[in-house]
């Protein structure tokens, strides 16, 4: 069930099998494809001439047949391409100098230290006279399985796998964006990198706001509590690391081989809004910035998994604004053991009553399906529940991303806050499931369908609305049923949110 990456061997080889002709080699500028070489050293060997069976002088071409026009298409650091030289070039060029691997190797490896565009990155193949082409490079992995993905039991109890064929089984190119407005992300991690939210329109480091979206050098975010384009996490404290598994559990990059699986490991990009800068604590004013951010540049979900006590106005227009946008919000309960509500108000998880298209959710262990020790909750103001721990009694949390360095690359923990990406992350799928059959739901829609399709758990009907808990499964076999594929080449319409009376019961 592996699926192409961004900068996959399959896609590579896909296209090598399109192009696979052979009679003009000039016209063949995908590098990885067996056919073109042989094919040009059978019409040098024709000619009587010597010559470089590589030698197709058409430079870089990262897949531009695959995906159409992408010249500002923008590559993040840390992505790594292949790069065809002449043999033993003893002129090296801007570009070569930097080439990983022998100089005998024709292939060598260019990891890209900063962020650049494809535009920028033909520029500098053309004029190295080195360079016979660059190729998107990938790695082949053994195995097709997150290998850490068997120790995140909230997969299992989720019933992902039977899910999985269905919200996949219809083809669909847009990625489902998703926002993390937390403490920032380690943008270099193996099993994030791939899967971030880049703003095509933005040239990175310049110090210019190129897209003019009021905001300088967001290439994947923003950090709105330093005011830089950079939204890793910064500083020393420990709460930094947040950020970084909360963006693992909604969307860490599934069956690449690395770590563990996101929830929606495959087509969902990640939208990093740091809020927390160095501080232990985050403004309003940045969260609610964050949350426009979020909308008015296309993200579809946003996470927080965050929360103070008390209303204030701006989160409120804030979280309007989004929604009207086509947003939908997830938020996480909190974590303070309590009965939530207008008497005790949690912001921003009590707004989500009062807003259609904005969820608050509960944490549940996976060792017995009960509520989580640390959750809050509500009968009536608590809309969904999920894992956000394996076993709160023994403090056994998720395992996910972690920022690596002298820090593990991979670690556990619990709190509502892993329980709220994770149904983030099951938005995310409903999204790209309704978008692929014809529609386009809106925020309400899919709070809704969420809602309808859970699993009524008696354990929970004195914690959560209905005693409502999020399976993938029935979640993908109530789409499936529902809402049908729409051939019609009219404008894809919002279906509605479904009815209460149509809920699902557990069994
Ligand atoms: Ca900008
Ligand atoms: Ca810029
Ligand atoms: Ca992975
Ligand atoms: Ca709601």
């Amino acid at each position: 069930m592996r699926r192409p990456l961004s900068f996959s061997l399959v896609v590579v080889l896909s296209a090598c099998a399109k192009g696979g002709g052979g009679e003009t080699p000039q016209a063949n500028h995908n590098l990885a494809c067996p056919v073109t070489p042989k094919a040009s050293m059978m019409s040098a060997i024709q000619a009587g001439e010597p010559q470089d069976p590589f030698a197709i002088r058409g430079k870089v071409l990262l897949n531009e047949d695959e995906a159409g026009i992408q010249s500002e298409r923008t590559l993040n650091a840390g992505t790594e391409l292949v790069v065809l030289t002449q043999p033993n070039c003893d002129l090296p060029g801007a570009l070569s100098k930097q080439l990983e691997g022998d100089q005998n190797q024709r292939f060598r490896s260019w990891t890209l230290k900063s962020p650049t565009t494809l535009a920028k990155v033909s520029k500098l193949a053309e004029k190295d006279e080195c360079v016979l082409g660059v190729a998107d490079g990938s790695t082949a992995y053994t195995t097709e399985v997150d290998p850490r993905a068997a120790q995140q039991a909230h997969l299992q109890r989720l019933e992902i796998e039977p899910a999985l064929p269905l919200v996949y089984a219809a083809p669909f190119e847009k990625d489902v964006t998703i926002a993390i407005i937390d403490t920032g992300i380690t943008l270099e991690h193996e099993d994030l990198k791939e899967a971030l939210w880049i703003n095509d329109g933005e040239i990175p480091g310049n110090g210019l706001d190129d897209d003019g979206n009021g905001y300088i050098d967001d290439v994947n975010g923003f950090n709105f509590a330093a005011n830089t384009g950079s939204p890793k996490h910064v500083g020393t404290w420990s709460g930094r690391q947040h950020g970084t598994h909360v963006a693992g559990l909604a969307a860490a990059v599934r069956d690449n081989g690395v770590g563990i699986s996101g929830i929606m490991g495959s087509g969902a990009k990640i939208m990093a809004l740091n809020v927390f800068g160095e501080n232990p604590g985050a403004s309003v004013k940045n969260i609610a910035n964050a949350i426009v951010y979020a909308a008015d540049n296309g993200a579809d979900v946003i996470n927080m998994s965050l929360g103070g006590r008390g209303r204030s106005a701006a989160y409120e227009s804030a979280l309007a604004y989004a929604i009207k946008k086509g947003v939908t919000v997830f938020a996480a309960a909190g974590n303070a053991s309590q009965k939530i509500g207008p008497e005790n108000f949690a912001s921003p998880a009590s707004y989500s009553p009062g807003l259609s298209g904005m969820l608050s959710v509960a944490s549940m262990d996976t060792v017995n399906m009960n509520l989580s020790r640390f959750s809050n909750y509500s009968s009536t103001e608590v809309e969904l529940a999920t894992y956000g721990s394996e076993d709160s009694v023994k403090r056994l949390g998720l395992l996910s991303t972690w920022i690596g360095g002298s820090f593990k690359l991979y670690d556990r923990i619990q709190g509502t806050s892993m329980a709220s990406p994770v149904a983030a992350g099951a938005g995310g799928l409903a999204i790209r499931m309704l978008r692929a059959r014809g529609y386009s739901p809106s925020p309400a829609t899919i709070e809704g369908i969420l809602q309808v399709s859970a699993q009524s758990l008696p354990q929970l009907l004195s914690y959560v609305v209905d005693g409502q808990s999020l399976n993938l499964r029935t979640l993908a076999e109530y789409i499936d049923k529902n809402y049908p594929v729409v051939t019609s080449s009219e404008k894809p319409i919002d279906p509605g949110a479904p009815q209460r009376t149509e809920k699902a019961c557990a069994n």
